[in-house]
């Protein structure tokens, strides 16, 4: 799954993709590389950021999920209102990324029912302006895992059929570097859940100082190395997806791995 971010301010590629035709373009180039589903978000999930309005989400992402989609691309939408993921649905998205599980819009578990889409419940807890301030656990596997199964029994007596429900852990969202480490190395507990999972390690903070020579944190776009070698541990920990900005490295290391497995 390869990264559209529609929005002026993401972490990661800090407003590179904001005009919708460049978003597109993009989305193609993603495509060439190896990526099978575009997940466009027009919402900043960074620590501290800002919510756009709905009206203002909707102008950013419509325009390039109508077009990824009808150019025959596979698209989600990676959002926490329902009333945009009806209307992504609408126009063409066919999986519903929610990184809240849910949980920042009651309607969603019945938009998502109603149109018996995939729909990925992400450990959260909380938007993303004081998020940090609650990356408190006992045992972050344990918690995670208890608290996504929690979520899981609230989206199915909401309607959701368990077939369609894809579980993350959310890296970086509410967890410290230490959490975030010992989730990545410890992800095989969450097949507990006996759902599919997806990971989104992609040029987080957690890997800023992997390959830093100087101690200090390299930017989001210097992470994809490490970005690829988490992509490599999470496919060998039996992931359904993962979630990345840059595909080709992620897309090389894959290959490499099928390679061994001999499936290549
Ligand atoms: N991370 C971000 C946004 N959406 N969705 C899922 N399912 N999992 C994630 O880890 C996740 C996500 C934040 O990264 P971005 O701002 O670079 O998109």
């Amino acid at each position: 799954m390869a990264v559209v971010n529609v929005t002026p301010d993401s972490f990661s590629d800090g407003g590179r993709w904001f005009d919708a035709d460049a978003a597109v373009t993009h989305g193609h180039q993603l495509i060439a590389e190896g990526a099978d589903i575009l997940d466009v978000g027009g919402e900043s999930t960074r620590p501290g950021a800002a919510r756009p309005d709905e009206t203002e989400e909707l102008r950013r992402i419509l325009p390039v999920v109508t077009e990824l989609a009808s150019a025959g691309a596979r698209v989600s939408v990676d959002t926490m209102r329902s009333r945009v993921a009806a209307a992504a649905l609408e126009a063409g998205a066919s999986l519903v990324n929610d990184v809240s599980g849910g949980l920042a819009d009651p309607d969603m578990a019945r938009v998502v029912a109603d149109a018996r889409a995939p729909y990925v419940a992400m450990h959260w807890r909380g938007h993303s302006k004081d998020m940090q301030s609650r990356a408190v656990y006992g045992d972050v596997v344990a918690d995670v895992r208890r608290e996504l199964e929690e979520r899981v029994e609230a989206l199915l007596e909401a309607g959701v059929r368990r077939e369609s429900l894809i579980v993350d852990p959310g890296f970086g969202f509410a967890k410290t570097t230490e959490q975030n480490w010992e989730m990545l190395a410890r992800l095989t507990e969450f097949e507990r859940l006996g759902l599919p999972l997806l990971a989104g390690t992609s040029r987080k903070s957690f890997l800023s100082r992997v390959g830093s020579l100087d101690g200090e944190p390299l930017p989001p776009d210097q992470r994809d190395e490490a970005t690829a070698a988490t992509s490599v541990l999470l496919a060998q920990a039996g992931v359904w997806g993962v979630r990345v900005h840059e595909v080709r490295a992620t897309a090389v290391a894959f290959e490499v791995l099928a390679r061994t497995r001999g499936t290549s």
